[in-house]
């Protein structure tokens, strides 16, 4: 697990065993998702109203639903300030992933989007399944090879073949069109890897139960024991201090997305992850369950 050749967030490199346990083969998709609020008549962290009690430092002309919409830049950009790309959208949700005026017209297969990690979570569990550890996660992604860069091997176009629906050209405001995607791509439209898992790289990030941490401190081996099953249960270390929504605890994606690119996140990769706000809605995270043995019996 873990990498010591990128961000400081994946350091570092450490040996972890998981248990056995069965993955979905392709994030949740739009068709999928639809059943579950049909059948549940659920409704969404995005589609709900907000307490202002709940974002101090919020702008209460804000404080209506909906969720973060990725919009593509006219050139380029701070890349230290996400707002140059990122805009808080009333009415953007689940079903209009870019906002009111949006549909999902031919997006059936996509990966469902504008998901908090509490709606993951209710998918889940009404579906008979979990959300997997970061640890889990991550095993699932390297397809059994070990320490490599990539889900396929080292090489990020291996005889120049696109893997993963990623970013090409210059983030935000360059596409160079090595795939013929913008935005999400129906799943399985890339390679599957050698467990037959397809999109563990690119299309949407993914949610994790584990909280996050600067760096995998808790799980490194101690001595005798490499960590069986580690799992981040405390939500201390996860919080953004200084920053807008500090007091939100973050839980870890991990895959990278269609919005990843070597200027800016070069983190569709295994070991990549990134913290994400619980309450987080956007148009590049999306989800996939696992079922473990115990479960099955
Ligand atoms: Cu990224």
């Amino acid at each position: 697990m873990g990498s010591d050749d990128f961000y400081a967030e994946e350091a570092p490199v450490h040996r972890a065993s998981v248990d056995g346990f069965w993955m979905d083969e392709h994030p949740v998709t739009v068709a999928e998702f639809r059943r579950f609020v049909k059948a549940t008549a659920y409704v969404t962290v995005a589609e709900r109203p907000l307490d202002p009690a709940d974002y101090p430092d919020a702008d209460p002309d804000l404080l209506v639903p909906g969720a973060l919409v990725f919009r593509m830049t006219s050139g380029p950009v701070d890349l230290r300030d996400y707002r140059n790309w990122w805009a808080y959208i009333p009415g953007a949700d689940w079903r209009h992933p870019e906002g009111p005026e949006s549909g999902l017209g031919g997006r059936d297969r996509h990966p469902v989007t504008q998901v908090a990690y509490e709606d993951a979570e209710a998918f889940a569990s009404w579906a008979g399944k979990e959300l997997p550890t970061e640890a889990e996660w991550e095993f699932a992604a390297r397809g059994g090879l070990e320490g490599k860069v990539f889900a396929w091997g080292d090489e990020f176009m291996p005889r120049g073949k696109v893997m993963a629906n990623t970013w090409h050209g210059e983030f935000p405001w360059q596409r160079v069109r090595a795939h013929k995607f913008e935005g999400t791509s129906p799943v399985r439209s890339f390679p599957p890897n050698e467990y037959g898992l397809y999109d563990m790289a690119g299309n949407v990030w993914e949610w994790t139960v584990d909280f996050f941490s600067r760096k995998h401190v808790n799980e490194v081996e101690h001595g005798c024991c490499m960590p069986h099953n580690p799992r981040v249960t405390s939500a201390d270390q996860s919080y953004a201090l200084g920053q807008p929504g500090e007091h939100i605890p973050r839980r870890v994606t991990k895959g990278g997305s269609h919005l990843c690119a070597p200027n800016y996140c070069l983190r569709y990769r295994p070991a990549a992850r990134q913290g994400e706000a619980v309450d987080t809605s956007t148009t590049h995270i999306g989800f996939r369950c696992i079922v473990r043995p115990e479960q099955a019996r």
